[in-house]
């Protein structure tokens, strides 16, 4: 129960009947963007220029992407790869896209293996909740597609990384749909649509609140039967390249171990997802544990451009009570039904279906101009009224749509169809990342790369539903190019570390982080090295090995 908030509840509650009736705010252009500059966390000046690789000097990026980019190697200096596993196509990554990929390249007549930090699909595809765009209404399009997530993402996108999203929409879903993916249906066959924020009409299509574990579901089952080998367990931790500026291959952290895997590809497709976890600014997030911009680091020190990393989305409605829920999702499909968003006093001050900024940035205003409702655990946020759901659809309607969000809340006795959920903005998604083209090739010759880990597509802010489209046109895209366009195998080499390694002792001659991170730093977890395999690679017994720690993380430690 929150009853540590009831005078606030009690004035929602009055104004409840009259706001059902009443139209929702509206806000003019200007002033979105007078909203924006002011309270949105991507614009309050919390980036900074980069002094290292493709990206130096030109653009921002936040100070945590910022501070990995400019780090060290976990590869101990002096390690030599030797190849222990030689194949075809290394997919890294176990989420939706690099799945997708490896369905995609079944049959091809080539080896590949998928490698992944946990287990195959555990990744942000799982936990993306309200659905996926695809244009199958009687009045959609893939122009109309095209136009809205244009709008959407502030003219920021590459139209034709666009255009691929929307023209592939319809062919995506039949092809999850032969998988045995479920979506929501009529009584009739067809599709049930959504609508979402930003979308002309309704396209979103679901399976209830939980739609992306329910695609992971179907392409992981198919992974798992494929004839691609799948290496739990292994992250990667850095790229390898043949000298001449071909990527070659992958050095793996195998985490049961501790061992370092050197693998030898003719292609590599990075889906490694994107970088939640770094809590931007502190911020909470709905991502999954392993999203801590990997893929960013490695292809980074490859060459690869990042695009519009200055960019990231805040869900408007992520949790804020109960403490245990902080920071995950609570889908814009409840809003897109009829939840409004209420401040303390009882007002509804923003249209819930505005674009994500813009209602993230309204909602940090109400809070910040001390209208939200805090917390006994010292967060703050407004109310999401969901028994308008329920009052706008009829009885047991939240209970019959949405049954992931009633019963993550019924644990903690809350019960969203008959009492308000508190919200506030939580980081949710990477809209930037690695410059592809429209098959997924990225500016290093053999590398590909498909889903979160890339930018272009979406601009500076994407539509909801158009995640779980990209994840599975992409991934399949990188691959069908992979198999037209396959390299010559070639050595592996660490020249293009070794080049950075320099660079990064000119600027920063005392660097001592080492990236990619692979966990949350909260974790504590890090990269240990199973010493005595690892020496192996080694022409000396270099200092950073005996600097690796076996003992687990101080829990006291200030
Ligand atoms: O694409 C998304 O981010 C999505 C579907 C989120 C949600 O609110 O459910």
């Amino acid at each position: 129960m929150i009853d540590w908030a009831k005078d606030s509840l009690y004035k929602l509650e009055a104004t409840r009947e009259e706001r059902f009736r009443s139209k929702p705010p509206e806000i003019g252009a200007d002033d979105a963007q007078k909203l924006l500059h002011q309270y949105h966390p991507d614009y309050l000046g919390r980036q900074r220029n980069v002094r290292l690789g493709p990206n130096a000097d030109n653009g921002e990026i936040p100070h945590e992407l910022a501070d990995l980019l400019e780090s060290d190697s976990q590869l101990p200096v002096g390690f030599k790869p030797s190849v222990d596993i030689e194949t075809d196509v290394l997919i890294l990554g176990g989420g939706g896209a690099g799945a997708s990929a490896a369905l995609a390249l079944e049959g091809a007549g080539l080896s590949v293996h998928l490698a992944t930090k946990l287990q195959l699909g555990d990744s942000n595809t799982v936990m993306a909740e309200g659905g996926i765009q695809a244009s199958l209404g009687a009045n959609d399009s893939p122009r109309r597609h095209f136009s809205d997530a244009y709008v959407g993402g502030h003219g920021n996108n590459d139209p034709d990384l666009l255009r691929v999203l929307c023209e592939n929409s319809e062919n995506t879903i039949r092809w999850l749909g032969q998988l045995g993916c479920i979506l929501d249906s009529n009584e009739d066959g067809t599709f049930q649509l959504r609508p979402g924020g930003g979308t002309s009409l309704p396209r979103v299509l679901a399976c209830k609140d939980y739609t992306g574990l329910e695609i992971m579901r179907v392409l992981k089952d198919a992974v798992l039967l494929s004839s691609t080998q799948t290496l739990h367990n292994h992250a990667a931790i850095e790229l390898l390249d043949d000298g001449e500026g071909q990527v070659t291959g992958a050095v793996l952290w195998n985490r049961n171990e501790g061992n370092l895997v050197s693998v030898s590809a003719r292609a590599i497709i990075i889906a490694t997802g994107g970088s939640g976890q770094l809590r931007f600014q502190n911020f909470p997030t709905s991502n999954h544990i392993g999203a801590v911009g990997d893929g960013l680091v490695l292809a980074y020190r490859q060459g690869c451009k990042l695009v519009n990393s200055d960019s990231h989305q805040y869900h408007p409605s992520g949790t804020a009570y109960p403490e245990a829920l902080a920071g995950q999702l609570v889908t814009e499909s409840i809003r897109s039904i009829g939840a409004q968003v209420v401040n303390a006093e009882g007002s509804r001050f923003v249209h819930e279906m505005t674009v994500r900024d813009v209602l993230a940035a309204a909602i940090i205003r109400e809070v910040s101009e001390k209208r939200g409702v805090q917390t006994p655990t010292h967060r703050a946020g407004v109310w999401l009224d969901t028994p308008l759901v329920d009052l706008q659809n009829g009885e047991g309607f939240l209970r019959k749509k949405f049954p992931g969000i009633i019963h993550r809340f019924k644990r903690y006795n809350i019960d969203p169809a008959k009492q308000p959920i508190l919200i506030y903005p939580t980081l949710h998604y990477q809209n930037g990342g690695i410059k592809i083209d429209k098959d997924g090739r990225t500016e290093a010759e053999g590398l590909w790369a498909a889903g979160e880990v890339t930018g272009g597509i979406h601009g500076t802010n994407r539509l909801m539903g158009n995640s779980l489209l990209d994840i599975t046109v992409f991934g399949r895209r990188a691959a069908m190019s992979v198999q037209k366009s396959l390299p010559q195998r070639r050595p592996v080499t660490l020249t293009r570390l070794n080049k950075f390694r320099e660079g990064l002792k000119n600027v920063f001659p005392r660097q001592s982080v080492l990236s990619p991170q692979l966990f949350p730093a909260l974790t504590g977890m890090k990269v240990v090295l199973a010493e005595k395999k690892t020496k192996e690679h080694l022409n000396q017994h270099s200092e950073s090995i005996s600097q690796v720690s076996f003992e687990p993380p101080d829990p006291f430690a200030k």
